[in-house]
Order: structure tokens, then C-alpha cells, then sequence
């Protein structure tokens, strides 16, 4: 026996090799399922190369979206892909020509008919109830610790801490170039601003929505929030983050040129770390005051600033 034998051509290694990556995929998702967070150490907050599934919910409503997809929409989906699997088999295998040579005539059957009806609607009413408390949880806003106002733009975004929470400033949050990066220090390429809007743990926010110009949408996975960013519009949504960290999203509405560089930084901190922050943003930001504008006749906002 030549020694060489086992040695695969290099094509075969690399299919070898990514069968065995694809091969982890389901494994590394029902680890995620199983193990939950326990053992994680701190919210990743991003997307990582080579994961599947959703990323670490940090929020109560993530956690709902998680459940509900892992343990009720999932199920079902694989229940019917290997009922409908199992059935097309039974027809290729037991009704083809050779095997099946004179056919059935028949063309109705009452029981069956009724049962492909029924339980389709069946399904989908245990879809829909779980579906429309998730639902209500998102829309119904409990009693919030504080607001802040999100103003979508071409191409980022505007925080506004109101000034009856302490704040009373205005900040623009861009997408940081790359020659500006800093890995050392958790700079993330595509995803890291250079202005990154900042609220306590723990703490219910109402977010307001809006826009400048076009429709944007506002999206942090793992807070498990997504709204439009509609111009003359103001929608609203909230999040309670459970665990500090670092968490992003990005604008998922198609919104023009740099539609892909607008990404939203979210930093979740202590309640001390997050007083010392507002100290130190409303002089940062003292220039952008946001004091109401008092509008007589028919000026507006955009001729007064003129
Ligand atoms: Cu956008």
C-alpha cells in the first residue's frame, strides 16, 4: 500500500471542507438553541463571520422574537418540509410507472379534502395567537425612563436627548471611515460612528422615529426593534436593554447612495457611567441646543435657522 493513497486531490479537500463548515452550521444553531447564553460571556451585539441565527437578545421583546421563532415557527416549518418530503418519495417511489402500472381512477375524496383545509387554518391560528401578543408587546409602550428622538438622514443618523431628561442637546452619528478605525479598541469596519448614542441598563426608552428626507428604517437586532423612518411622521417604539455592551444596526430601507453606510451604534451602560456621559455631551453638544423654536406667522423652522 503506497503511503500516498489517502491523499485527496485538492478540489476534494476543499469540498471536504466546506461540507464539514455547512456540517457545523446546524450544530453551532441547536448549541445556541440548547445552551442559550448561559455560557456566553458578554453579547456579541454584531454580526460574526461564520454564525447562523439570530444575534444574542438582549432586550425582553429579542427574547420573545427568539422564542417565537425558535420553538413554535421553526418546528412547524421542519414538521411540514419533512411531511412534504416523506409524501413526494412515497409518490415517486410506490406510484411510478413500473411499480404502479394501472393507475387509480379516483378523484375525490371528502375526508382528505376537508382535512387539507382544515389544518392549514388550524396552523395558522397557532401561529397567530402567540403572533398578536408578541405583537401588542411591541406596540403597546409600557411606562418609559426616559426618550430619545432618532432622525434618519441621507446618510446617517440624529440623536435627541429631550431636555427635561437632563439633556436638551442634539448629535449626528456617521458611519467612521475606514482609514480611521481603531480595532485595538472594538472599532467594528462598516458598523463603528463616530458618535454613538448612549442609555442606561435597565431602563425602559421610548424611541422616536423619524426622517429628514427619504424613508429610512431603524433597526438594532438584538434589541429586537425595527421601525420606519418616515419624513412628517414621527413613529415610536422602546427597548429595555437587560445587559451592557456595545450593540449595533443598520438603516434596512433602501435610502439612496449610501444607503449600506449609515450604520446605528448603541452603547448600554451603568446608571453612574451613563449620568457622567450626559454631563460630558451637553457641553460636547452645547451647540446644538435643541430649545424649542417659537414660530410666528408663516416662518419656519428651516427660515428662522437662516
Ligand atoms: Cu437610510
Amino acid at each position: 500500500m503506497r503511503s500516498g493513497r489517502w491523499s485527496l486531490p485538492e478540489a476534494a479537500r476543499k469540498a471536504a471542507a466546506f461540507g464539514i463548515k455547512i456540517a457545523g452550521y446546524p450544530a453551532a444553531f441547536f448549541n445556541s438553541l440548547m445552551l442559550g447564553n448561559a455560557f456566553a460571556e458578554a453579547p456579541m451585539g454584531h454580526p460574526v463571520p461564520d454564525e447562523i441565527g439570530f444575534q444574542d437578545a438582549v432586550t425582553p421583546i429579542a427574547e420573545e422574537i427568539h422564542h417565537f421563532h425558535d420553538w413554535l415557527v421553526l418546528p412547524i416549518i421542519i414538521g411540514i418540509c419533512i411531511f412534504v418530503a416523506v409524501l413526494l418519495l412515497i409518490c415517486i417511489f410506490k406510484f411510478n410507472e413500473k411499480a404502479n402500472p394501472t393507475p387509480s381512477r379516483t378523484t375525490h375524496n371528502s375526508f382528505l379534502e376537508v382535512a387539507w383545509t382544515i389544518l392549514p387554518v388550524l396552523i395558522l391560528v397557532v401561529i397567530a395567537i402567540p403572533s398578536f401578543r408578541l405583537l401588542t408587546h411591541q406596540l403597546v409602550i409600557p411606562a418609559s425612563d426616559m426618550t430619545v428622538k432618532v432622525t434618519g438622514k441621507q446618510w446617517y443618523w440624529s440623536y435627541s436627548y429631550p431636555p427635561d431628561q437632563g439633556g436638551g442637546f442634539e448629535f449626528d452619528s456617521a458611519i467612521k471611515a475606514d482609514a480611521d478605525l481603531k480595532p485595538e479598541e472594538g472599532d467594528i469596519r462598516q458598523l463603528s460612528v463616530d458618535n454613538e448614542a448612549v442609555v442606561p441598563v435597565g431602563k425602559t426608552i421610548r424611541v422616536q422615529v423619524t426622517a429628514d428626507d427619504v424613508i429610512h428604517s431603524f433597526v438594532i437586532q438584538a434589541f429586537g426593534i425595527r421601525i420606519d423612518a418616515v419624513p412628517g411622521r414621527l413613529n415610536e417604539t422602546w427597548f429595555k436593554a437587560e445587559r451592557e455592551g456595545m450593540y449595533y444596526g443598520q438603516c434596512s430601507k433602501l435610502c439612496g447612495r449610501d444607503h449600506a453606510y449609515m450604520p446605528i451604534a448603541f452603547r448600554v451602560v451603568s446608571p453612574e457611567a451613563y449620568a457622567t456621559w450626559l454631563a460630558d455631551a451637553k457641553k460636547k453638544y452645547a451647540s446644538n441646543s435643541t430649545e424649542p423654536l417659537h414660530l410666528a406667522g408663516n416662518e419656519t423652522a428651516e427660515s428662522i435657522r437662516k
